[in-house]
């Protein structure tokens, strides 16, 4: 009887302990927080900015797990940001297209939707953000002005951790398409990024200050660099994602700014360039200051058309205030690099570019297996490289560089 009775309290105290896990933990369904309920309407007219705030903040304060609903039907929103901490986890689900300004005096900001100091982030739902570029591209005057004003980039992410992007279409940004700086454990999976090939600084993704970065099954065409990685990236992998029309996937431009910059333990494999301007390429200014690119590694990649597709480019100096190009003096030590298994065509003659500093060459470059031809005018593909230690293995053509 006693042992029975032990039983029974065994019994329920276990039950109780699943119905505490259930409530704590990710068994139970999020709570909604439907921006129509707080006032925003889908007429593509209204500014819904204040419903989108309301409805973050409620959702950002409940402890469990909740998700801003974003419903089908077009959302005009403004500039926002969304800012945490947030008491638990939190989802951003777009059903239906969020919409920026097309009115010039809400340009000249740096962010069009941001997310700041927010754990345990998902954004998702098939959705999309339409930048609505085409009404300020004009306005983008970045090429012969300095101090050119910064037009918003669609999504930017601050100081945010252990988070995710998912299943969303991001179309004509008025500036990047995604940015992402300070942040940690954050994959970006299943995303489409669009912008038409001569669109201004439309990059698809930039990356800063931020490690863990996971971007997979990704496509992009845009007018900029499909994914550029600059001071400050870490761990970053980039699995089967295609870039073009766009200017590829870059790695820098560094040793501009006053500080030691740096970029270590880059991946990108699986991925196909079609029609890009570039296909790889790692940039550093000349001159510049002490930085160092480190650790990283192109591999498994198809290359159709583009203009550039492996480039290492140490007198990067796009604007005319520069010295003469004639020796590059950058200061940025480019190591242990290895670019293995590209193959495909070139739509120039210079396949395979390697221009590394005259003061502080590229040290440990591997070239293995890469097959790029050239079907143009002027004969076979070649290959053209200065101040490169490193070896190559396997089969090469072009070949010899290494
Ligand atoms: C993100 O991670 C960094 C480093 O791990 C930490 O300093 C920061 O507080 C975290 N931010 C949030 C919003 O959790
Ligand atoms: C990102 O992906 C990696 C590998 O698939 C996984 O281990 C990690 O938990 C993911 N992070 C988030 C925040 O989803
Ligand atoms: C390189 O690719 C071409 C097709 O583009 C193919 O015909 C050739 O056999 C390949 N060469 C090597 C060495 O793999
Ligand atoms: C972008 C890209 O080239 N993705 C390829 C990754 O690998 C799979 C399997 O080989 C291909 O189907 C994808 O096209």
């Amino acid at each position: 009887m006693a042992k029975k009775c032990v039983l029974d309290i065994l019994v329920t105290l276990l039950l109780f302990n699943c119905i505490l896990l259930a409530v704590n933990g990710h068994s139970l369904p999020p709570k909604i927080f439907d921006v129509v309920k707080y006032g925003a309407v889908s007429d593509g007219k209204t500014d819904n900015t204040k419903a989108f705030l309301k409805a973050w903040d409620e959702a950002c304060g409940y402890s469990g797990r909740s998700r801003v609903f974003i419903p089908n039907g077009i959302f005009l929103l403004d500039s926002v940001s969304f800012v945490g901490p947030c008491s638990g986890p939190i989802s951003f689900l777009v059903k239906g297209t969020i919409r920026a300004p097309t009115d010039s005096r809400r340009f000249f900001t740096d962010t069009w939707i941001g997310f700041r100091y927010v754990s345990r982030l998902t954004v998702k739902g098939g959705g999309i953000f339409d930048g609505q570029g085409q009404a300020a591209w004009p306005f983008n005057d970045c090429k012969t002005n300095d101090q050119c004003k910064p037009l918003p980039t669609t999504l930017r992410f601050d100081f945010v951790n252990n988070s995710r992007v998912l299943n969303l279409h991001s179309i004509n940004s008025k500036s990047s398409h995604v940015n992402i700086f300070a942040c940690g454990n954050f994959n970006i999976t299943n995303v489409r990024l669009t912008a038409p090939s001569d669109s201004p600084n439309t990059d698809g993704i930039h990356i800063g200050s931020s490690s863990q970065i996971k971007i997979t099954h990704v496509r992009i065409s845009t007018g900029d660099d499909c994914i550029s990685m600059v001071s400050g990236s870490q761990n970053i992998e980039i699995y089967d994602v295609s870039c073009g029309p766009g200017h590829g996937i870059s790695i820098g431009s560094l040793g501009r700014s006053h500080e030691h910059e740096y970029v270590k333990g880059i991946t990108v494999r699986n991925c196909s360039f079609i029609g890009s301007d570039n296909g790889v390429r790692i940039k550093t200014w000349s001159p510049s200051l002490y930085s160092e690119a480190s650790d990283m590694t192109f591999q498994d990649i198809f290359m159709q058309n583009p203009k550039n597709p492996i480039v290492i480019d140490q007198q990067y100096c796009p604007s005319s205030h520069c010295l003469m190009k004639s020796e590059s003096r950058s200061a940025v030590q480019i190591k242990d690099v290895t670019f293995s298994n590209i193959w495909g065509i070139s739509s120039t003659k210079v396949a395979l570019d390697l221009q590394c500093s005259g003061t502080l060459p590229c040290r440990n470059v591997k070239l293995i297996d890469i097959n790029l031809s050239y079907n143009g005018p002027g004969g076979q593909a070649i290959s053209q490289c200065s101040n490169v230690i490193g070896s190559s293995h396997g089969k090469l053509v072009p070949s010899g560089c290494l």
